[in-house]
């Protein structure tokens, strides 16, 4: 559905009227390899510019020079010798610099963040896949994260073999260090992220991944929207979102 189809009132003046919020929403997008995150990452910020906000797409690893030069080393596999303890260390070292230089100013300035993977996925990959101590986990997230937590979180979620097929299939250059897994990982991978947003639903929505594109950002824009309204009057849309 186009925007103009949800908000049929809406003109350019009234999305200009649209406030800024007090502090940004931070949105997350969680699942396995190939689900589409990136793919809707991109709809989901454009379908909020066209609203009047302020969006800043960002990605994890990586989202601040010195992450992003982490994420080289996370994915070119040098870490994975040292052990999912390690890893989660330096995916959590890679967060600490990127909520510090791009994620927190930019919620502080009132634009909202949508974010491709984040905390979730240091619990799958590195703690249920990687079998870090739980309590580990927690305790890089406290650090690292604190209070920045998602505001809303989007587990994209389709079937292991779809998503390999898919990333196989975009595939340029060589395989990472995480799509050289087996079938069986990327299953476990996927009750992972289900397990999360069963024991969070109030953050998670769980989105089938597996349908066609404008499907999936259609039930993404539901859950925002339902988001949107549920934390409160930040936003203060036109009254054709409030009725
Ligand atoms: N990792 C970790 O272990 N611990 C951590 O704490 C963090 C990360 C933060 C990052 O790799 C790796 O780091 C990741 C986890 C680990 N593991 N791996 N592999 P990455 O960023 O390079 O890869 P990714 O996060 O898995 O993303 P991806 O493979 O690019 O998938 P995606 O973003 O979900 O999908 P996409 O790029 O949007 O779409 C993939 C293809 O499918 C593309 O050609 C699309 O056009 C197509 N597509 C998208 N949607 C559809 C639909 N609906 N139908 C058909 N085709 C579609």
């Amino acid at each position: 559905m186009c925007p103009e189809k949800i908000m049929p009132d809406v003109t350019p003046s009234t999305i200009a009227s649209v406030p800024t919020p007090r502090r940004g929403f931070f949105i997350t997008l969680e699942g396995g390899e190939g689900a589409g995150k990136s793919t809707q990452s991109h709809r989901l910020a454009q379908r909020l510019r066209t609203f009047g906000l302020h969006v800043q797409e960002t990605r994890e690893p990586g989202g601040s020079p010195r992450a992003e030069a982490l994420r080289k080393v996370l994915l070119s596999g040098q870490v994975a010798s040292l052990g999912p303890a390690a890893e989660a260390l330096l995916f959590s070292a890679a967060r600490i610099d990127h909520l510090d230089q791009t994620i927190r100013p930019a919620l502080a300035g009132g634009v909202t963040v949508i974010c491709d993977r984040f905390a979730d996925s240091t619990r799958a990959y590195q703690g249920t896949l990687g079998n870090v101590d739980t309590r580990l986990i927690r305790a890089m997230e406290r650090v690292a994260v604190g209070t920045t937590t998602p505001d809303l979180t989007l587990i994209l979620d389709l079937p292991a073999e779809t998503g390999l097929a898919r990333a196989a299939r975009r595939r340029t250059g060589a395989i990472d260090r995480f799509e050289a897994e087996d079938l069986s990982f990327h299953r476990a991978l996927r009750n992972s992220f289900l397990d999360i947003a069963a024991a969070e639903p109030r953050r998670c929505r769980v989105i089938d991944g597996d349908q066609p594109q404008d499907d999936v950002a259609e039930a993404i824009w539901h859950a925002v929207e339902d988001r949107l309204l549920a934390v409160e009057h930040r936003y203060a849309l036109p009254p054709a979102h409030t009725a």
